[in-house]
């Protein structure tokens, strides 16, 4: 039988029979459970409409036939078992027990009268430590509550950081107290005419609050030395003039899209075109000032500084920015990811590097990657032409780039992280990304568009074991997913390549 479950677990063995769940049902609660045993009641209410009442555990003599327990061990990790016979059993530290109540909410079946599960032992834990999703709030400024609707999309299929463009050209998004200007110049507009807007520090709390629940860490981006002409509208002095660059020119012109204007808000979508004055004092004085507020504000290891498409900065000016960035970042006591260009620099210790270019590296990429493992870091892999979520599934689609591929599911499931650059041992390997950058899209419904069903290839990508991983497999059960995601109500795309329930 075909099951439901994206991304496969480690290990499956099924049994013949299904168990119902009835109006007896009850999830019981043992060792402290409660904010699992939670999640499941709610997931199984948005599946069945029927909420189970929740009760201490009392030893196993109390559970009876039909009973889910939810039992917290004392072992670390996101590792969790699923044992679904005469009883339904469900043990993992918090983050496991969490992954378990998403894999039996896939695995809910209706025959339109009861609702079952299947009979089967699973035992599961992720392959890389690092599943990630981005969300480009600079471009489009996206409000507290669809940054949580995308984490609990992400979060039900199992990515654990969450990964916020926060900064770039055409926007500023994130209060900064000493720095005031930042917002009330920089945040006022975004790509074409959408609305501008921040996120307060009790907003950004709130996010890392509700992502914590769902056992995502949240990864926040300064994009840092280009990408940078918001700060210009409050701080004149410290970004450098527009450089032009001749794919800026071009795009401007075939989109119909004005050039940037230092002073003035930018709401085009060319990139490349602006710096901070890397070697001026006050340019630190402001980024010291950034980021010591950004580490304080964020619980997570990681502050990303960017570092892509610094296409007007001189090498040298560059790599002097990122050795100082990064150990500044160290500093504050936060582990620094950068975009893979900053390869080039010297890095601080343990900087970790996500590469953006093709499975098949060009120029320097794959140099620049290896680097950042060279220096006692590691990387994430978000190639564009398969881990992007911005970019159209074919021609046709009203939504997203194409700059990088089209990429289809297939496209989308069918890439091997640790074949892609030439001699980064697979231990290098911190995991794996898909970003979703926010030139063409405006709601929530967009989002779900262009992320659903391909973030569900990358997450298979990131947590299952390669040697299970197949397209057809992948193919069928995505499909059966359908049903999930139509209860949770979340929209998408449906290729119609995918037989969908
Ligand atoms: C390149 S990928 C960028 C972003 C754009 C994106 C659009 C990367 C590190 N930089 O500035 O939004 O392409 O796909």
């Amino acid at each position: 039988m075909v099951l439901p479950l994206v991304p496969l677990p480690s290990s499956v063995t099924e049994s013949p029979g299904t168990l119902p769940l009835t109006a007896t049902t009850r999830i019981v609660v043992e060792n402290e459970a409660d904010a699992a045993a939670s999640v499941l009641a709610d997931v199984i209410a948005e599946r069945t409409g029927r909420r189970p009442a929740a009760v201490a555990g009392a030893g196993h003599d109390a559970i009876g036939p039909g009973d889910i327990v939810v039992r917290r061990t004392a072992r670390e990790g996101e590792h969790y078992s699923l044992r679904i016979g005469d009883t339904v059993h469900l043990e993992g530290s918090d983050a496991g027990l969490f992954y378990a109540a998403q894999t039996l909410r896939q695995l809910l079946t209706s025959d339109g009268e009861v609702w079952t599960l299947p009979r089967v032992e699973i035992d599961d834990a992720p392959r890389f430590e690092y599943r990630g999703v981005m969300l480009d709030v600079a471009r489009t400024f996206f409000d507290v509550d669809t940054v949580k609707a995308f984490i609990d999309r992400a979060a039900s299929l199992k990515f654990n950081r969450l990964h916020l463009h926060l900064t770039d050209d055409q926007g500023w998004r994130l209060q900064i107290d000493s720095r005031p200007l930042l917002t009330e110049r920089g945040s006022t507009t975004a790509v074409a005419a959408r609305p501008g807007g921040f996120y307060s520090k009790d907003d950004f709390r709130e996010i890392v609050r509700y992502a914590a629940s769902r056992h995502m860490v949240v990864v926040p981006e300064i994009d840092l030395p280009g990408h940078t002409h918001a700060i210009g509208l409050a701080y004149p002095d410290l970004v450098e003039m527009p450089v032009m660059n001749a794919g800026l020119l071009t795009q401007a012109k075939s989109l119909g899209e004005a050039l940037p204007v230092a002073g003035e808000p930018y709401r085009g979508t060319g990139v490349g075109h602006s710096s901070v004055k890397v070697h001026d004092d006050a340019t630190w004085d402001l980024l010291r000032d950034v980021l010591t507020e950004l580490a304080e504000l964020t619980p997570g290891p990681f502050l990303h500084i960017g570092g892509d498409e610094c296409l007007g900065t001189a090498q040298a000016d560059f790599d002097a920015f990122i050795a100082r960035v990064t150990a500044l970042t160290t500093e504050l006591g936060k582990t620094p990811i950068a975009w893979h260009e900053a390869g080039s620099a010297q890095v601080a210790e343990g900087t970790i590097g996500q590469y953006w270019g093709s499975t098949t590296p060009a120029g320097a990429h794959a140099d620049h990657a290896r680097r950042f493992a060279e220096g006692g870091g590691s990387v994430i892999m978000s190639p564009s032409n398969t881990a992007y979520l911005d970019q159209k599934y074919d021609a046709a689609f009203p939504l997203g780039l194409e700059w990088a591929a089209l990429i289809d599911l297939q496209t989308a499931y069918e890439w091997e992280p640790t074949t892609i650059v030439d001699a980064l041992p697979a231990e290098a390997i911190l995991g794996v990304e898909g970003p979703l950058w926010s030139e063409t899209i405006e709601t929530l419904d967009d989002i779900d568009q262009l992320i659903f069903p391909r973030v569900a290839a990358i997450a298979e990508v990131a947590w299952s074991p390669v040697e299970k991983r197949e397209w057809t497999s992948f193919r069928d059960r995505v499909g059966l997913l359908g049903a999930v995601w139509d209860a949770a109500g979340w929209g998408g795309h449906r290729p119609t390549e995918i037989a969908w329930s």
